[in-house]
């Protein structure tokens, strides 16, 4: 989909490889720094080189409610690691203003400039689209950590995901809500600018039909919308069980308040935007109800996940979110790529990634395949008292 440019800072650092001691060329092509090598295996892994990590995050304009939160996860986990024995990682954050062009410029930045072992990031489905085929042809392994949209880890073997599936969160939510709110007919309501959310809608419409429940409205928008007056008309003329809206934050607020003013009480169930203590604290009384599936709640009982919430509330002094949950544990699981053959450098983090079998994390056992797909639990949760609640048990 993208080319790859060569720019001022590709060449600068091509220039510096050939100077540099130790640099060895692979088969595969991609350079091979001896220095990132290490000694032992495992929690006894020693690597002398820092290891260089970039992220590529969202931290201003509209995913920044994500981005923020993904930093300060991340950090945390960096910060925990380096605290063990063998193994040093400096983090490079980079912001995109949750914006394309910006994402492709911070990829190209710390693929070629800061030479990083591995990337994590960015924030959207969307920015992932345009950036992983830049990551996939420099042969860096990049994890995505909120990349939910159908076709992201299949755009290249250095491309992994810790980022539950938005078809395996409505596989979960849109049953889960059907049961508890006993629906029968719905209304959907979705973004057809962005690709996740279009994405999205695809796999409601699909488990909707498995699950027999009849779509009797299906409105539409742009990202950029602010008025929702004829799509909500529509919806309140259809007097529907539920609605089921797949949209990003900036146009889910304004849409629930004005869904909400208009009268409209039908619950709401919504995509991975929905996920965000951000939103919630937006929409206040209108959020009340809202279900969403996601990849980690607060309540669940997985390893680490009571220390993790404790230390990021200690260092933050705010609750994290499932965001900063999915950042913390992509951190480990590059951690625990580089231990395994006790090698930071890209092609041995992109083999190891691609074998992470049931690591226990704050998430639960989580996976990741040679395909980079990503394989752990889902939670759906209910918006109750401001809360995000687990809405079975
Ligand atoms: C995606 C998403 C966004 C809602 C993350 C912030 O899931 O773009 O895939």
């Amino acid at each position: 989909m993208r080319f790859n440019k060569t720019s001022g800072a590709l060449l600068a650092a091509a220039a510096l490889m050939t100077t540099a001691a130790c640099v060895s060329e692979e088969s595969s092509g991609s350079e091979s720094d001896d220095a990132l090598v290490g000694e032992g295996t495992g929690a006894d892994c020693v690597i002398e080189e820092t290891v260089k990590l970039g992220a590529v995050l969202s931290l201003t304009e509209g995913a920044a409610f994500a981005g923020e939160y993904q930093r300060e996860g991340l950090e945390l986990a960096i910060e925990e690691l380096n605290a063990q024995d063998g193994v040093t990682y400096e983090l490079i954050v980079e912001d995109d203003h949750t914006n394309v062009e910006d994402s492709v410029s911070a990829f190209e930045k710390v693929i070629d400039r800061d030479q990083v072992s591995a990337i994590i990031g960015p924030t959207l489905s969307n920015q992932a689209f345009t950036t992983y085929p830049d990551s996939q042809s420099a042969g860096v392994p990049t994890v995505g950590i909120s990349t939910t949209a159908e076709g992201i880890p299949e755009i290249g073997d250095y491309i992994f995901r810790a980022s539950l599936p938005e078809e395996v969160a409505l596989a979960e939510s849109i049953p889960a809500a059907a049961e508890a709110l006993d629906l029968e007919e719905v209304a959907i309501l979705h973004d057809s600018a962005d690709e996740f959310t279009a994405s999205a809608y695809n796999t409601m419409m699909d488990v909707l039909t498995d699950e027999d429940i009849e779509v009797t409205v299906d409105e539409s928008f742009e990202t950029t919308d602010t008025n929702f007056s004829a799509q909500l008309t529509a919806i309140q003329e259809g007097e529907v069980d539920a609605v089921i809206l797949s949209a990003l934050p900036a146009a889910t607020i304004p849409l629930i308040t004005q869904a909400r003013e208009l009268g409209i009480e039908a619950p709401i169930v919504g995509g991975n935007a929905f996920n965000s203590p951000v939103l919630v604290g937006s929409l206040e009384d209108a959020a009340e109800g809202l279900i969403v599936g996601g990849a980690w709640s607060a309540a669940a009982e997985t390893t680490g996940n009571a220390d993790f919430i404790a230390a990021y509330t200690e260092k933050y002094e705010r609750a994290p979110d499932q965001f900063a949950a999915q950042a913390y544990t992509a951190g480990y699981l590059i951690d625990q790529a580089v231990r395994a053959d006790c090698d930071a450098n890209r092609e041995a983090i992109k083999d190891n990634l691609g074998q992470i079998l049931e690591f226990d994390s704050i998430l639960g056992p989580i996976s990741l395949d040679e395909n980079g797909e990503v394989t752990q639990n889902a939670f759906v949760q209910i918006i109750r008292d401001g809360e995000f609640t687990l809405l079975e048990g």
